[in-house]
């Protein structure tokens, strides 16, 4: 530390003077009338001397006056500051270059060590010897002390009692939604600068590079629920900028069920298990559910979004994101424009299917939390391109909808999407608690260049995310929680509070201030955080709890969704309300939802209704808004699935290679090198794991069977050839369910020689007129001479990841 220079004030140097100023500095509950006689050569009376100076040198809050009027509102003056002679004035103690081990050195200057890398609280226990929490070696790790060998185990057993005590407290409370959810580092490039728009610092430069942390999850089951339940999926993308962590918070959908955030305790209720038997987990399909819906016609669109494909994507890095809510983007000039957020899997957008999922859910809950964790693993990196939508207030007002609502999307037809950059998932967590579990988003954190909306629904939002962590995670100091502490240096006056980890230096906790020197000061227009200054233009209006006209608009936009599907697209979202609604053990909610459904579309609502057996419908529900507004755009093909189908890479996919005893060998293998050189995993399935000899005596390992890896996990099929492999594949009746599920689902089948038998014996046809119509079935029959071609075309039928022309309702087999 640098040690205080020599006195060198002109201040009187008598030895009486030195003494007093001596004893003066010695003491901590008053001082002398006057700036005391100056320094008398220790330390004590140099730092009184020093403070004195400081204080002295910021006579008054010369930003006082800035802090009224419109004008300076907007571009507030940076803090007043004053530099002190040495360190001495702002530290806490004289004693502080006393350093050990433990202490270490002073502070560094101007540096807040707690926002280190990572690296500063990794652990890693190799070659070490178990200890306590208190670093005492643990002698025996497998008996508690006890009184002889028979005895009684004793209180003194603090090694017990530690072990045991940490472990009563390892769980904290689940998020109320979200609870269930996986998580990525990664990180973000900017594609080029968007300067002219926003000085948010991500988007700065071409090429710039901002590391990020992303947590997928569901909304309605607990921590510790199935991955493939029907439901939204969060896309919550923690972005550790320059300037700070900037979290867009959003969905794998681009509305919301509600337009106020008044209501998201009554729909959270609704959805949740019901309160007297908790029933049922993780699903919507229950009374409450519905009979709030059905309540809510603004929430018809959001439902057809979450009856569509979309609720069940087939893996994390194959679905989009969006942040819902119209931002808004602050350049340098603090012009601003609106902003929605959209996120688009480089993989393209895939999804399950219904049965699929459900059959998941039970041989495997962590089925998208294991894909994301095994595609990172692989390096098969998810990869997601970040798109804006940018448009003027002046647009806004003209749109036959408003941006403020958010059960609304404004079309890609009408504002383009512009690309702005791509995003990365790279690294897996080392510890699923410390880093998703402990990750706390929250859409308050913005940065500079990014703003709010007036959308009602974010304004809850904003209250709501920090206040949920402060219960979650145990009080206020979350953010310094390795996970969500920014990259960037943190100085401000907050103190103390449940687990505080930064060790502030000086007795400085407030600003103004002069005994710091100003220090930490306000950053200014120039550097900091400015709201953006927006004409309150309803200022004549009373105080009032009301929304805007157009919200009541609740069924132009939930149409346009459903006229935009494929056919298919529309037969899964009129098939998942059939089932949802056939869980629902009171008709007349049953009923209400048919009646708001034929606003949106007869089509949609017969079919529905035929599915329930509900003859006559009901009569339309009465709207409240009886003539909206005309749409823009009556279709809109983006919001088809199918509109963005990626690249036809097969990466990350998982194929079934049936293996039995017997079996023809080396198309097998073929096959499986094929697809490794794809990316994709071709797995060997045996009716049991180990060796399996082939025709020609090669000896294959099965590392996984029939039972524990069933057909509807996989993404594609390979039967072998083999006289002996197939009799014993018939045999064991997993293989009929396993080919069923595939063929169900509308997966890539290959089937080599003989064992087309296998595929009479599960009921499936060979060949199908519906599906030859759609582009192919799908399914390839090949002689084991042709392997090397039967390959290349399982790969491209896979790269198209299902082939609905199968498709029947209900299933053929
Ligand atoms: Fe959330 N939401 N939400 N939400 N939300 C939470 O915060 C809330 C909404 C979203 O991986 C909670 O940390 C309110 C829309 C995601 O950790 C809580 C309202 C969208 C996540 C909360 C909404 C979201 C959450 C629970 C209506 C899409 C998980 C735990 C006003 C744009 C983030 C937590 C993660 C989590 C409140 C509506 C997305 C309680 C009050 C709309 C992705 O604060």
């Amino acid at each position: 530390m640098p040690k205080s220079p020599k006195p060198a004030t002109g201040r009187s140097d008598s030895g009486k003077a030195k003494t007093a100023a001596k004893s003066a500095a010695r003491n901590t509950d008053s001082g002398p009338a006057k700036a005391g006689p100056g320094p008398a050569g220790d330390l004590p009376s140099e730092k009184m001397a020093q403070v004195q100076d400081l204080a002295a040198a910021l006579p008054f809050n010369s930003t006082k006056p800035m802090e009224h009027g419109a004008e300076n509102g907007k571009a507030p003056p940076a803090g007043q500051t004053a530099t002190p002679a040495s360190r001495l004035p702002t530290g806490s103690t004289l004693s502080e270059d006393n350093g050990s081990e433990k202490t270490g050195s002073v502070a560094p200057e101007g540096v807040n060590s707690t926002i280190e890398p990572l690296d500063r609280v990794r652990v890693d226990s190799s070659g070490q010897v178990l200890t306590t929490n208190q670093g005492v070696a643990i002698a025996d790790n497998q008996n508690s002390l006890k009184a002889g060998v028979r005895g009684p185990v004793l209180l003194e057993d603090f090694i017990l009692r530690e072990k045991i005590t940490h472990f009563d407290h390892e769980r904290i409370p689940e998020r109320i939604v979200h609870a269930r959810g996986s998580g990525a580092h990664g990180f973000f490039e900017a594609y080029e600068p968007l300067t002219q728009l926003t000085k948010a610092a991500p988007f700065q430069e071409a090429g710039k590079i901002t590391p990020v942390f992303v947590r997928f999850s569901t909304v309605q089951g607990e921590r510790g629920s199935k991955d493939t339940a029907r439901d939204v999926r969060g896309f919550a993308v923690k972005f550790y900028t320059d300037e700070g962590n900037w979290d867009l918070v959003g969905n794998n959908m681009p509305v919301f069920f509600i337009q106020d955030a008044m209501k998201f305790p009554d729909l959270v209720h609704a959805v949740k298990p019901e309160p007297h038997h908790q029933m049922p987990q993780a699903a919507s399909a229950h009374d409450t559910f519905w009979d709030f819906v059905s309540l809510m016609p603004e929430s018809t669109h959001m439902l057809m979004w979450v009856m569509s494909d979309r609720a069940i994507p087939r893996s994390y890095a194959t679905m989009q994101g969006f942040g819902v809510h119209s931002y808004r983007f602050v350049n340098d000039a603090g012009e601003s424009v609106f902003v929605k957020f959209h996120w688009s899997p480089m993989a393209g957008t895939h999804s399950l299917v219904w049965d699929e999922a459900v059959k998941i859910s039970g041989a495997d809950p962590d089925y998208h939390r294991r894909d994301l964790w095994e595609r990172i693993e692989a390096g098969n990196f998810p990869e997601y391109e970040l798109a804006v939508q940018v448009f003027t207030e002046e647009q806004a007002e003209q749109f036959s909808f408003d941006i403020l609502d958010a059960t609304k999307i404004i079309p890609e037809e009408l504002v383009p999407l512009r690309p702005v950059g791509r995003m990365v998932l790279n690294r897996n967590p080392d510890n699923f608690f410390a880093e998703t579990e402990q990750v706390a988003f929250c859409t308050a954190h913005v940065v500079p260049g990014i703003d709010f909306s007036n959308d009602p629904l974010l304004a809850g939002r904003i209250h709501s995310y920090v206040d949920t962590q402060i219960s979650r995670l145990g009080g206020p100091n979350f953010h310094e929680i390795p996970i969500n502490a920014p990259v960037v240096q943190v100085h401000n006056n907050q103190r103390d509070g449940m687990h505080r980890q930064a060790i502030h230096r000086g007795r400085v906790s407030y600003e103004p201030n002069s005994l710091a020197g100003g220090c930490p000061f306000q950053a200014g227009a120039q550097q900091g955080f400015v709201s953006t200054a927006l004409r309150i233009k309803d200022r004549e209006q009373d105080k009032v709890r009301a929304k805007p006209e157009k919200f009541a608009d609740h069924y132009t936009q939930a149409r346009l969704f459903f006229e935009s599907q494929s056919p298919v697209e529309q037969d899964h979202i009129a098939n998942a309300f059939r089932f949802e609604l056939s869980k629902v053990t009171v008709p007349a909610i049953r009923e209400r939802m048919v009646s708001s459904l034929r606003n949106a579309s007869e089509v949609l609502a017969k079919k529905v209704a035929d599915g329930l057996g509900m003859d006559p419908m009901p009569d339309p529900m009465p709207p409240a808004l009886a003539k909206p507004p005309a749409p823009e755009v009556a279709k809109s093909p983006a919001l088809s699935l199918l509109f963005r189908p990626g690249d036809g890479s097969i990466k990350g996919r998982k194929v079934a290679l049936l293996v039995a005893p017997g079996m023809e060998g080396e198309s097998i293998a073929t096959v499986q090198a094929a697809l490794a050189q794809q990316g994709a995993v071709g797995r060997l399935v045996g009716p049991r794991i180990g060796p399996v000899k082939t025709a020609a005596g090669e000896m294959l390992d099965a590392d996984a069977s029939l039972e524990n890896e069933p057909g509807f996990l996989f993404d594609g099929l390979v039967l072998p050839d083999g006289a002996e492999a197939i009799a014993a594949l018939s045999q064991d009746g997993h293989t009929a369910e396993f080919i069923k599920d595939q063929f169900r689902h509308c997966k890539t089948i290959l089937v080599f020689g003989e064992a087309r038998k296998l595929l009479a014996q599960a009921g499936v046809p060979v060949s199908m007129d519906k599906s030859q119509a759609q582009g192919g079935t799908g399914l390839i029959l090949a002689g084991t001479d042709q392997a090397r071609e039967a390959a290349d075309a399982f790969v491209q039928a896979l790269g198209k990841h299902r082939h609905f022309g199968r498709e029947m309702d209900p299933p053929l087999v």
